[in-house]
């Protein structure tokens, strides 16, 4: 089998194309990544020679054309991913998330190749703190942001795409990812980097907002459930149960550092912030007999911890201009509440 996986250069792509190296050597691999400020080519370092990797872009209609007519499959993690930058610039969120996905479903739908379409649970909106209720396959949508908001575009590219023009797809919306290889933008790497740099973690708003998290190995293994044996057409929720306040991630990073509980800052909140996600992964786990093997979020996180230490070479040249961007958008400590 001849797989197609874009933003194999981003974090959740990089592991799936690590794992797939790995554990299902048979596979060939081809990666299209724009090396975008988020891609990072030496993530893929340790498999360069056993994969092909094509540095372009996703809405260039020629070159996915002709790399999609050589495959068997695409997996379609490329993206704009991060809600803050989506809030400060949106332009390149419609252009990638939903332009792109656009000229890959033309490339699929001409070739009749099987494509695996990944999304997020963001695209459902969010929760009350103390809504019994989790995000199901037929929650409706209702995105809050422009980064979900091009999420949930392109998701329904793809539903039209599968029942007007009869394309193999599958859909799958996930929960929070965390592990290795994540840009040091997103929230978890963000606050290990600032406790190994010595500086304070930083909290939205109260820190009371809810995120589901998974560990990235156990969000891939279930793309290959689905790519290999889900109902096409059909959307597959992802999630591990996982659900923590932000201020409890803080609480387990300060006490993996050997911090004082209280040694963090809240700053200015995320306009729009959603307040809670959680997913029931009923219908992946009944139908397709996924379970996740990262149980215990603490051991994750701990292994996580140990990874940015150790790679610091991956990390370092990224974090001055994360951190000057975040103080550019007007990002301020706020009085304790
Ligand atoms: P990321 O930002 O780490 O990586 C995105 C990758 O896509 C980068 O390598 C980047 O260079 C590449 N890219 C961006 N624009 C491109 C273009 N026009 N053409 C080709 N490549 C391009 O993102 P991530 O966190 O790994 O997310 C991957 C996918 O998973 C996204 O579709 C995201 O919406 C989805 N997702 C992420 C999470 C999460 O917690 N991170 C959760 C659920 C779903
Ligand atoms: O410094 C921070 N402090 C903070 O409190 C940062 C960067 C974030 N936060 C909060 C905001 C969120 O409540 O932490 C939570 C997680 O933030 P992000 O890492 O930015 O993730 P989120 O906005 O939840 O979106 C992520 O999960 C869904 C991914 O970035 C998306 O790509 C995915 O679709």
């Amino acid at each position: 089998m001849r797989i197609l996986v874009t933003g194999g250069a981003g974090f959740i792509g990089a592991n799936f194309v690590l794992q797939t190296v790995a554990e299902r050597p048979e596979i060939t691999v081809t990666v299209l990544d724009a090396l975008t400020y988020a891609g990072n080519r030496t993530s893929l370092d340790s498999v360069a020679d056993r994969i092909d990797f094509v540095h372009g872009d996703i809405a260039d209609l020629d070159l996915v054309d002709e790399l999609v007519s050589g495959v068997d499959a695409v997996v379609h993690f490329a993206a704009e991913s991060h809600n803050d930058n989506s809030l400060a610039d949106p332009w390149p969120f419609v252009q990638t998330n939903v332009v792109g996905t656009f000229s890959l479903l033309q490339a699929v739908r001409r070739h009749d190749v099987r494509y695996h379409h990944i999304s997020t649970d963001e695209v459902y909106g969010d929760l009350e703190l103390d809504d019994p209720e989790r995000f199901t396959e037929s929650t409706p949508y209702n995105p809050s942001s422009p980064y979900s908001a091009t999420k949930a575009s392109s998701d329904l590219l793809v539903r039209a795409w599968a029942r007007s023009y009869g394309v193999r797809a599958t859909i799958s919306n996930c929960s929070n990812n965390y592990g290795p290889y994540q840009h040091v933008e997103k929230f978890i790497p963000r606050q290990i980097t600032n406790l190994i740099d010595g500086i304070r973690p930083r909290l939205y708003g109260a820190g009371r907002n809810v995120r589901d998290w998974i560990h990235v190995d156990d969000h891939n293994r279930a793309v290959w459930d689905i790519l290999e044996r889900g109902r096409l057409g059909q959307t597959y929720l992802i999630g591990a149960d996982g659900e923590l306040d932000n201020k409890s991630v803080v609480a387990a990073l300060l006490a993996e550092f050997g911090r004082d509980p209280d040694d963090f800052d809240f700053v200015t909140d995320r306009p729009g912030h959603d307040m809670r996600y959680a997913i029931d992964s009923t219908l992946l786990r009944s139908e397709l007999g996924w379970q996740p093997r990262y149980r215990d979020f603490r051991e994750g996180l701990a292994a996580t911890v140990r990874w940015y230490r150790e790679n610091e070479s991956w990390w370092r040249p990224r974090k001055e201009a994360v951190e000057h961007a975040y103080a550019a958008q007007g990002e301020r400590t706020l009085p304790t509440h």
